[in-house]
């Protein structure tokens, strides 16, 4: 039997993966391929895993920990997808704020489960304004140096760069930025693209395709730096059931709560990596809205809208900061209070938590594909 393609679209927190995925898996399917999706996080109740399941792809969430940590699940998670739908594809997001993955997922797959999957290259993609600040090229609040060492660890140890978003730049910062990811990681292939309007998206494809991961060695990561740098990050998931006696506008209610949110947060100045909210109506109608603000002086953005009016329904609020995440709780909580009391909407909490990232331990680490 052909082994199945195992494929990792890489890149730090709102960089664009759960979109790209989701182009990738439409891609694929058009051309006759199964795919099985593959979402993670540090906790439960994830945004992305209903992104990913209304665009109609089978998928597994793994939960409680990344890949890296948790390598026996990307295993079982692949044999769920397998006994469901036999996917000849599957493609996995690991969290944004995790790297080293080609020592602690890519080779360890390799060597223990070569006979199974055929590994491709590890995707690295970027968030372009949030790139161009982070090497240096323009000014504009970026990550404390932590942080940062983490983001350029996963530019490091990328085999393909992807410049995403390549519709909010003009010709020379798309060049300056290429230039400059050029020349510090002169060992990627350097792609330019666009998941939300399709623009380069099959040049990738083709390249994630056609080839094998390579075989240089895992790049050295300090794990200290690497945990603080995670750590410096607070995570809030919670999911809400909303309730209303008369209909309200869901694509609005989520740019007012966003937009409330920042407003509370804004006298600490935490930067905000990614801030995602999903809400869902309770009838099967397939409709969906999907709010994103990737930064904190960015807008807030649906890349999803309801069609409808909605009466109740479930919200899913997963938000990442350089911040103290009972700070995060507290913006949320008292947001929604807030924005809920505005529509007359009973809110009933489901599910909350609020942490910083443990220190990461990966169950393997193989810096080379040999032994
Ligand atoms: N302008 C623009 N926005 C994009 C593009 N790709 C993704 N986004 C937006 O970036 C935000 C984060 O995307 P997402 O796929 O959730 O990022 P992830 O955290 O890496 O999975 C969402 O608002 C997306 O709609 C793109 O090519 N252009
Ligand atoms: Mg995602």
């Amino acid at each position: 039997m052909a082994r199945a393609q195992y494929i990792l679209i890489g890149g730090f927190l709102g960089a664009g993966k759960t979109t790209a995925m989701v182009r990738f898996g439409a891609y694929l399917a058009a051309a006759g391929r199964r795919v099985g999706l593959i979402t993670n996080d540090q906790s439960s109740g994830l945004a992305d895993t209903r992104i990913v399941e209304h665009a109609g792809f089978p998928v597994r969430e793994i939960t409680g920990g990344c890949f890296c940590c948790r390598f026996n699940s990307l295993t079982a998670a692949a044999e769920q997808l397998a006994a469901e739908a036999a996917p000849d594809v599957f493609l996995a997001e690991p969290v944004g704020s995790c790297t080293d993955l080609r020592a602690s997922v890519q080779y360890p797959l390799r060597r223990l489960y070569g006979d199974n999957y055929r590994i491709g290259p590890l995707s690295v993609l970027v968030d372009p304004v949030r790139a161009l600040r982070i090497l240096g090229l323009e000014p504009g609040k970026a990550f404390s140096r932590k942080v940062q060492y983490v983001y350029r660890k996963q530019l490091e140890e990328a085999e393909l760069i992807v410049i995403n978003k390549c519709d909010l730049l003009d010709a020379t910062r798309r060049s300056q930025l290429e230039d400059a990811l050029h020349a510090a990681f002169p060992a990627a292939e350097v792609f330019l693209a666009s998941a939300r309007t399709g623009a380069g998206l099959e040049r990738w494809f083709a390249r994630v395709i056609d080839v094998e991961s390579d075989a240089r060695p895992a790049p050295a990561v300090d794990y200290d730096t690497y945990a603080e740098g995670e750590a410096l990050l607070g995570w809030f998931n919670g999911t809400f059931r909303l309730e209303t006696r008369s209909p309200f506008d869901g694509n609005r209610f989520l740019l007012q709560l966003a937009h409330q949110v920042r407003h509370v947060l804004a006298p600490a100045q935490p930067e905000i990596a990614h801030f995602k909210m999903t809400l869902v109506p309770s009838d099967e109608g397939g409709d969906m809205a999907a709010l994103n603000l990737v930064g904190t002086d960015r807008e807030p953005e649906l890349s999803h809208a309801l069609e409808d009016d909605m009466r109740d329904g479930e919200l899913i609020v997963n938000l990442r900061a350089e911040s103290d995440p009972e700070r995060l709780r507290g913006a949320i909580i008292d947001s929604l209070a807030a924005v809920t009391a505005r529509h007359g909407i009973a809110c009933e909490p489901v599910h909350m938590e609020h942490f910083r990232p443990a220190r990461p331990s990966p169950t393997h680490r193989m810096a080379t594909v040999e032994t």
